[in-house]
């Protein structure tokens, strides 16, 4: 692995680090947005005085902190690899580039001690999972790595309330900032209430403290509602999933393919406002981070 001398030099220093993944750069949103993005999320953790530690598997080597110039590359190069925990050896042992899912985005981090996370939402159980079994491995490593994720909740694509009795059963901590209501991504809104509701980034650090301080393993999930000015019209939004998730099953679009080409889809049905709001979600989500990494220094 190769940990950036920023990152290094913040952990020893018991500074806050901020981990952040590359599948959002190389799959998740078109150049040059992407890269306009990532970097943006960047600043605006540093600027809240925490360092940024993006991640992202570089000719087969796992770097923690990538450099400007090495995300604006994961942002257009071809044929980048999103990596989830079972092809994490293969790309290692081919020296590939690949990109870090939110599951092997926590796993480094974790190797690397870094304990939060930010994206912008965390892969689930898709719609009708219970057939084709799609559910994503994010799950499976919430339940087991101890990394706090900061996102905007689950996303509408998915199967909401299978994904949070998946949650449940992996014993994963969901708590819900500011908000009664889950968030589901691109709206306020999931219409499922919320089970622990936190106000503030003490009360979240407090509640991972009391995860680590008990030896209880796994993630913690936090949705961060998007900001209500950026949150897309809920009718529209179920109207346009809806016709991008018949058009990706027309395509026999399948396996890790899925998640990456629903949201192109939506991006284009929506005229590209729901990539405005995914990337707004996500700028919201940094400062979120970059205080919940400080205050859980301060209880240390
Ligand atoms: N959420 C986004 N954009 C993304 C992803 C999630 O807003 O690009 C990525 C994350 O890396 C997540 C992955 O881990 O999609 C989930 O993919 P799958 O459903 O194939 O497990
Ligand atoms: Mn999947």
């Amino acid at each position: 692995m190769r940990i950036a001398k920023k990152v290094i030099e913040a952990l020893n220093n018991k500074r806050p680090v901020v981990a952040l993944e590359s599948t959002i750069i190389s799959h998740g949103m078109p150049y040059p947005r992407n890269v306009e993005t990532a970097l943006m999320v960047e600043e605006i953790i540093e600027k809240e005085g925490a360092t940024a530690a993006t991640i992202g598997i570089i000719d087969g080597e796992p770097v923690i902190g990538m450099s400007k110039e090495e995300i604006e590359e994961f942002g257009h190069r071809k044929n980048i690899k999103k990596v989830s925990r079972k092809d994490l050896p293969v790309v290692i042992a081919k020296k590939e580039w690949g990109a870090t899912t939110v599951s092997t985005t926590m796993i480094l981090a974790a190797k690397a001690g870094i304990e939060v996370f930010v994206t912008g939402g965390i892969g689930g159980a898709h719609r009708e999972a219970q057939k084709t079994f799609d559910i994503s491995n994010d799950l499976e490593e919430l339940g087991h790595t101890n990394v706090t994720v900061i996102s905007s909740g689950i996303k509408a694509i998915l199967d909401i309330p299978l994904t949070l009795e998946i949650l449940e059963t992996k014993g994963v901590t969901v708590l819900s900032y500011q908000s009664d209501d889950l968030a589901d991504f691109y709206t306020r809104h999931s219409h499922i209430k919320a089970e622990n509701v936190v106000n503030t980034p003490k009360e979240i650090a407090q509640i991972i403290k009391a995860k680590r301080d008990f030896n209880l393993e796994g993630g913690i999930l936090v949705a961060n509602p998007i900001p209500e000015e950026f949150s897309l019209d809920e009718t529209l939004m179920n109207h346009v999933i809806n016709e991008a998730l018949l058009i990706t099953n027309k395509n026999h679009i399948q396996g890790k393919d899925v998640t990456p080409f629903l949201l192109k889809t939506i991006v284009e049905k929506t005229g590209g406002e729901s990539l405005e709001a995914n990337i707004k979600l996500v700028l919201n989500n940094a400062l979120l981070g970059a205080k919940v990494a400080k205050e859980l220094l301060k209880l240390k």
